[in-house]
């Protein structure tokens, strides 16, 4: 049904589908605007870190099923995996589908089906199809006619976990949303390719809508965990037994507290459904304001414990935005050692076990030095514990005697 496929955007989700459909016999054209990720996939490799991706992109190219290129190619679907970033007044940048949209226009053909694989604000599926229908007034489009287009356009959001992207591409259930009549059944036959979860159809607003309720979910549920932690620090409770027992209940299942949330998803798309509905999404937003607020309270923790040392240093473990990762994006670890640094609270020791040097915007304060965790420990006056990666469960209790611990994420319990 279908033999070829360009995906449009080789980022954390378009490069793990390319590579899932290759595998699957597609033949794939990866297309990125970035001409360094298009080499790097060409000579098949991967420009970020993700278990298994590596070896599915390399054996992929070897095979001549996945190639990559700057310009879109005629085929018979089109996938856009681009980024939908938050703009400074809270509402999505489209600018990159938008863009998307004008590059596979002209190769479109009657017979051909777009999906959009972008998190994206409700109605912006439509608006896609408005926007290839614009570029092709000699195609028909799902948004103009009652019958049968001749471009098909559709929703199917991406909902992998970053670090099991592999996996989840194939196993996880899929949410798929045609614009009209016809699209999503077309959309199903493409997932079936490689994909073992089950196909769930409705329409593109919906799917759109699926995608940010769930993120929405999982964020109003940490900054739970999150004002409870708070609470609890008030009151000298620990809230990690508090949880552990409350979580016997049969029916309670309160997640994790931590530095705050970070990553391009949770800390994002909640906002797109307070921008859609800003009088009636209270408690989204509210969710989004305790989570933001917590890295400055870490600060505040970590700088008046700081004050009781003379010349104070300070540990920072971990800098991504959770366990096992290297990505740094919105990373509210990466926020609270940048504003210790800015404070200049005290001699600053990072670790970091998943990036070879300090980002820039810490290297540039010069304040901060990148270390192993054994030497950070030895020679640390406060420890924070950011991020819970398995390399530092390790360290010895006894290490951390006689030194001030922040375990924000209560690793070491
Ligand atoms: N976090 C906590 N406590 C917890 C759980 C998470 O503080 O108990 C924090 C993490 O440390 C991190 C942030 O939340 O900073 C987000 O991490 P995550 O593991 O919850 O989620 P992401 O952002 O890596 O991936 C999410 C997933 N969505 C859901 O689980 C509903 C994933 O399935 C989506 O595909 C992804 O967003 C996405 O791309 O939208």
């Amino acid at each position: 049904m279908f033999s070829t496929v360009c995906v449009v955007g080789l980022g954390r989700i378009g490069l793990p589908t390319a590579a899932a459909l290759a595998s699957n016999g597609i033949d794939v054209v990866g297309v990125d605007v970035d001409p360094a990720a298009v080499d790097l996939v060409n000579a098949g490799r991967v420009p970020f870190v993700e278990p298994d991706l590596a070896e599915a992109v390399s054996g992929a190219v070897a095979m001549g099923r996945l190639r990559a290129t700057t310009t879109p190619e005629a085929a018979d679907a089109f996938l856009i995996a681009v980024p939908t970033p938050l703009q400074k007044d809270r509402t999505a940048d489209l600018s990159y589908v938008r863009a998307a949209a004008a590059s596979v226009a002209g190769v479109l053909k009657a017979g051909d089906l777009v999906i959009l694989e972008s998190t994206s604000p409700p109605g912006t599926t439509v608006e896609l199809s408005r926007w290839l229908g614009k570029h092709r007034p000699d195609l028909s489009f799902p948004h103009e006619t009652a019958d049968v287009p001749e471009v098909r356009v559709a929703h199917c959001p991406e909902r992998v976990l970053p670090g099991r992207a592999m996996i989840e591409i194939v196993t996880n259930d899929r949410v798929i949303g045609g614009v009209a009549e016809g699209c999503a059944q077309r959309a199903r036959e493409l997932y079936e390719v490689f994909a073992t979860g089950e196909c769930l159809l409705t329409d593109a607003t919906t799917a759109e809508m699926v995608k940010l309720s769930e993120n929405a979910f999982r964020d109003v549920n940490v900054a739970f965990a999150n004002e409870l932690s708070t609470v609890c620090d008030q009151l000298c409770i620990d809230v990690g037994d508090v949880i552990d027992l409350a979580n016997r209940h049969p029916r309670v299942d309160i997640l994790r507290p931590g530095p705050g949330v970070g990553g391009h998803c949770l800390a994002v798309d909640p906002w797109f459904i307070v921008s859609a509905a800003p009088q009636h999404a209270r408690l989204i937003r509210l969710a989004r304001e305790v989570n933001d607020d917590r890295a400055a309270y870490v600060v505040s923790e970590v700088v008046r414990t700081a004050e009781r040392f003379k010349e104070p240093v300070i540990a920072c473990l971990g800098l991504a935005f959770k366990a096992n990762i290297d990505d740094l994006r919105e990373s509210p670890a990466l926020n609270i050692v940048t504003e210790l640094a800015e404070r200049q609270v005290g001699r600053l020791l990072v670790v970091e076990p998943h990036v070879r040097e300090l980002p820039q915007s810490l290297a540039r304060t010069g304040r901060v030095e990148l270390v192993d965790v054994a030497a950070a420990v030895r020679e640390a006056d406060v420890v924070v514990l950011l991020v819970d990666h398995d390399a530092f469960r390790s360290v010895r209790r006894t290490a951390l005697r006689g030194k001030a611990v922040f375990d924000t994420r209560d690793l070491w319990r």
